[in-house]
């Protein structure tokens, strides 16, 4: 038969492609394979270029033989590709290997500390947050209604200049916004934006223009609010003794609640804790020292009226303290200015490990 020789040939030059293809160990030794194969001068273009020679029957049946080699071809260039990738993949895997439980050493976590006032405010957050209050923040710059305002401040009132306010200069239409002199237009945005029962903390950056040994024209401040029918002052004294007990670390904390002054509580109370110093050293929970942590009291009527809650079926307390007070006194930071210096000597020394977050479990700093 006169296709004997093609088709013996096709056997053939398929047998000889075939083992180049099992025999090649990378990617580009299978590519030279497949171009000398399938390229526009390969041995399988060449097979199908003496077809034009045959008979229209005979190219038929040839024609079908050798697609099907081509096919066959084809099919085991894929098979190869995948194969010679995914041992490629394992070798560059076994290469490129790191052993993670390996310690780290000169890295950035190492380095890196937590400002105290950033430490502070985590771990009051973390008490708050165990008694089931949420976290809620605000603008920096805000209006004059809800620094004031709506805290029960008449237009006029001395209260306004006491607070050392910033003020920027007034718009066109004649109201000037300023830096918040406490964190409390957060609790009234929170008391306009939602309804009661409300149990939230505010912490943030506070401003007033007044700088001495005590004193920085930016401080921190973490107010607290709980608004429904019935929290009442006892309610308040329990949270703050919860509160002082979990923040100072002691078993037992006495409190001291004397009478003042807010515009936006009544009553109004300043609150001390008890304690010792010895040696220049302080202790919390007992002693014959007191020291004064925080201010409370119940929310005016007004303010409620001005926060869209209405003062006959609602009441709650709040209260304020200033972080970086009780950051000095906890961690015993003498010089609230090194606060801000931004010293890392200092922040070495006073700083706190960044994946060490407070938590509730075995007391706040374990
Ligand atoms: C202090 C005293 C205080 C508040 C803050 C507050 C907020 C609203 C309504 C009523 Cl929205 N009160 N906050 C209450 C009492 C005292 O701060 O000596 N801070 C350093």
């Amino acid at each position: 038969m006169s296709n004997d020789l093609p088709m013996s040939n096709a056997t053939a030059i398929e047998q000889q492609i075939l083992a180049e293809i099992a025999a090649a160990a990378t990617a580009e030794g299978l590519e030279t394979v497949r171009v000398a194969a399938l390229g526009k001068k390969g041995s399988v273009s060449a097979l199908l270029a003496t077809l034009g020679k045959l008979s229209p029957e005979e190219r038929k049946t040839q024609g079908a033989l050798i697609n099907a080699v081509k096919e066959r071809v084809t099919s085991a260039l894929t098979d190869r590709r995948a194969v010679l990738g995914e041992a490629a993949l394992l070798a560059r895997l076994a290469a490129e290997t790191a052993d993670v439980t390996l310690p780290v050493r000169g890295a950035a976590i190492n380095a890196g500390r937590l400002h105290p006032i950033s430490q502070v405010t985590d771990e009051i957050t973390a008490i708050f947050a165990d008694m089931g209050f949420s976290v809620a923040e605000g603008p920096d710059i805000e209006t004059d209604f809800l620094n004031f305002t709506a805290l029960n401040f008449p237009p006029g009132h001395p209260a306004r200049e006491m607070h050392d306010t910033f003020f920027f200069q007034p718009g066109p239409d004649g109201t000037r916004k300023l830096l918040r002199t406490h964190t409390s237009p957060v609790q009234v945005r929170t008391m306009l934006a939602g309804k009661p029962p409300i149990r939230v903390i505010c912490p943030g950056r506070t401003y007033r223009c007044d700088s001495d040994q005590t004193h920085t024209p930016m401080f921190h401040q973490v107010e607290g609010l709980v608004i429904d029918d019935r929290a009442n002052l006892a309610n308040l004294k329990w949270v703050l003794q919860e509160f002082c007990k979990a923040f100072f670390e002691v078993d037992d904390v006495t409190m001291r609640f004397r009478p003042s002054f807010f515009p936006f509580t009544e009553p109004s109370m300043e609150v001390d804790i008890q304690c010792s110093r010895k040696n220049g050293e302080i202790r919390f929970g007992q002693g014959t020292d007191w020291l004064e942590i925080l201010g409370c009291g119940m929310v005016h009527p007004n303010v409620l009226r001005h926060s869209g809650i209405d003062p006959d079926i609602y009441q709650g307390f709040a209260w304020g303290m200033g972080i970086d007070r009780i950051a000095m006194l906890k961690y015993g930071m003498p010089d609230l200015r090194a606060f801000f210096d931004a010293d890392v000597r200092w922040l070495d020394h006073y700083g706190f490990r960044p994946l060490d977050l407070p938590s509730l479990l075995g007391g706040l700093t374990g």
